[in-house]
């Protein structure tokens, strides 16, 4: 297995989310994360046309590339290849693992959400590069979150190599309770991007990972 990503990648995850724009664009409001110490970027989108996908997709992965960070593209593996994106993040439902590693190479990041340890041990042996846990808090943002519990999560991250990234719901509030998982970071939507000032609540959630993952 290539090491495509590294576990510091996972500090701050951010998955963008057009649903909490307000006067700002996407853009801008991606920019402001990554000033604010975003290490890595998904790009997802639900209810885009192909070429407004692609043409957003592209604008972010300037931002991306110049900051040195990696940017992957949620489910739609042939727009991640049409953007020369650095990868694909997938869910349970979005194909088999084996498939999606086939079409992007041994060279581009592979992403899959597990809420099991089955799912998560599975994905690695597929060839998942990093894994995606949770909901690990209840979360309004993805309707259909499956909860998972912390110590699902601290079996996931004391059974697999690869890096794991927990997701949903996390807040400033609670994201300390990870604590003691293994988990090597967050990814979060609202904590960030549903946050007046976008890039003080980036660095706010950075730091507060930076602890957790010490504290682990
Ligand atoms: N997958 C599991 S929970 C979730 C996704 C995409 C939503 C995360 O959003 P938030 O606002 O950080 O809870
Ligand atoms: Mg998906």
């Amino acid at each position: 297995m290539k090491n495509n990503v590294k576990k510091e990648d996972m500090l701050l995850y951010i998955v963008t989310d057009r649903s909490w724009l307000g006067e700002s664009t996407l853009e801008e409001e991606v920019r402001a994360a990554i000033e604010g110490g975003a290490t890595f970027l998904q790009i997802r989108e639900k209810d885009m046309s192909h070429q407004d996908f692609v043409c957003e997709a592209r604008s972010l992965k300037g931002l991306a590339k110049a900051a040195g960070i990696p940017y992957v593209i949620n489910d739609d593996v042939e727009i991640a290849l049409e953007v020369d994106a650095d990868g694909v993040h997938i869910g349970q439902s979005d194909g088999a693992v084996v498939e999606t590693r086939k079409k992007i190479g041994p060279d581009k990041i592979l992403g899959v959400s597990a809420q099991t340890l089955e799912q998560a041990l599975a994905a690695e042996k597929d060839g998942a590069d990093y894994l995606g846990v949770g909901a690990v808090f209840s979360t309004s943002t993805k309707a259909d979150a499956k909860e998972v519990s912390f110590e699902t999560l601290k079996s996931i991250c004391s059974s697999v190599k690869i890096p794991v990234v927990a997701i949903g719901g996390i807040s400033e509030k609670n994201l300390l309770e990870l604590s003691g998982s293994k988990v090597d970071g967050v990814a979060v939507i609202s904590a960030v991007f549903a946050q007046p000032d976008t890039r003080a609540a980036a660095q706010k959630i950075r730091k507060l990972s930076e602890k957790m993952v010490k504290s682990n």
